[in-house]
Order: C-alpha cells, then structure tokens, then sequence
C-alpha cells in the first residue's frame, strides 16, 4: 500500500502492523525512564496529549517557547537513546518515501486518551526542513486534518490507523495539520489511547 495524500506526502497504510508490538515495547521502555507529561504552551495552555521524547534531541514547549533540547527538564537527564527498532523502522519507511539519507535525531512520542486533540500548527522547529518528518500511528485510530500552507486553508480529513507510516517531506513538509478529537475505543495493543510517534532531524 502506498498512496500519496497530496505532493509530498506519502502514508504507507500498515507499515509498522508487523513490528507494532515491538515498537510499542520499546516506546513503553522510554516512557520508564521519561515520562508522558502534559507541557505548557508558551500562551499558558496545557496540552491534552501527553508527550515524551527519546533521541538525541527532545521537542519541548515552556513559557520559553517551542524548542530542542538534549535534556529532559522532568529529569533533568539526557533524553533515552532511539530504541533500535524505532530508528529501523524510521530510516526503512523513509527511504521508501523517497528519502534514503533520512537519519533522524529526535523521536516524539505524542500519547492521546480520549479526549485529547491537536490544533493546527506547522512543524518549523527544525533546522533543515529539506529533512522530512516520519510519523507513526499506533493504537485507537483518530483523523488526521491536512490543511493548506495558510492556517485558513481548508483542512481535508484523513483517518490514521493502527500501523499506519507517513512521510512528510518536500512540498508537504510546512502545511498546517492536526488532529480531531480522539474518541473513546479499545485497542488490544494500546487500550485506550493511540500513540503517534514522529521522527525528526532536529539538528
Ligand atoms: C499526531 N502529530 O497524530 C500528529 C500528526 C506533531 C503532530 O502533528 O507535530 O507531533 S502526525 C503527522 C504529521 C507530523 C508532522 C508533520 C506533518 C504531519 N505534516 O507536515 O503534515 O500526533
Ligand atoms: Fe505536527
């Protein structure tokens, strides 16, 4: 399966099905050492998803502001290394995306329950935005909106499910996306929650 959204980015439906259990394991084992927090945004708004990061580099939002940083302010330690078989997984669904030289230094782990949304914002945290960004969707499905490169642009709706591998790269890379409201559901693998991993070049 491989469908292009629009110029720039293509999901891979189920990609990660196979490896699902593995992943989740590894993203349970950085959770362990740093934990799922709700951060503040820089306007005083705490966020419904909880997030870790694992990584060279972690993406954190403070009364500072949006930001890289090497350590994790909850623990005051360097952030977990990228597990193996998330950095496997990253490079192989990027090179079929069209990206081979794709290494990625940061990994955020975004954990929805019910509830939990995401407005629309853009990704340009980052350096380098010739980089593209891997996501993965794990657990309870939730639709992804994919609006334009102005915030007024209308967004199109695109259901993200269990296993399922985007890459965000070239024209698609700046658009403004989201996603809708999780609704309450059970998944053998996640319960009730869906975990969305992406994975960046940070540096
Ligand atoms: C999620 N995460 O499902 C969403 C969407 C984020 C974020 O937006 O910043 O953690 S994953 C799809 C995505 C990620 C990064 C860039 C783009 C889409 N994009 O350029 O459209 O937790
Ligand atoms: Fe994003």
């Amino acid at each position: 399966h491989f469908e292009a959204i629009c110029e720039g980015a293509v999901v891979l439906r189920g990609a990660a099905v196979r490896d699902a259990d593995a992943l989740m394991g590894a993203v349970r084992r950085v959770i362990a050492e740093s934990p799922l927090r709700r951060m503040k945004t820089p306007g005083g708004h705490t966020m419904s998803v909880a997030m870790t990061c694992c990584g060279q580099y972690g993406w954190v939002t403070d009364a500072q502001g949006y930001r890289y940083q090497s350590e994790d302010p909850v623990t005051g330690k360097p952030w977990p290394a990228m597990p193996e078989e998330l950095l496997r997984l990253a490079r192989e669904t990027a090179a079929r995306g069209g990206f081979p030289d794709f290494v990625p230094d940061a990994c955020l782990i975004n954990c929805y329950e019910p509830g939990s949304r995401m407005g629309l914002h853009q990704d340009k945290d980052e350096q380098d935005f010739s980089h593209p960004i891997v996501s993965v969707s794990l657990g309870l499905p939730q639709i992804f909106q994919f609006g334009g490169d102005a915030r007024s642009d209308c967004p199109s709706k695109i259901p993200l499910q269990h296993g399922d591998v985007v890459v965000w790269g070239g024209a698609a890379r700046l658009r403004y996306h989201g996603v809708l409201t999780l609704k309450h559901g059970h998944h053998p693998l996640t319960g009730a929650y869906r975990y969305n991993l992406t994975f960046r070049r940070a540096r």
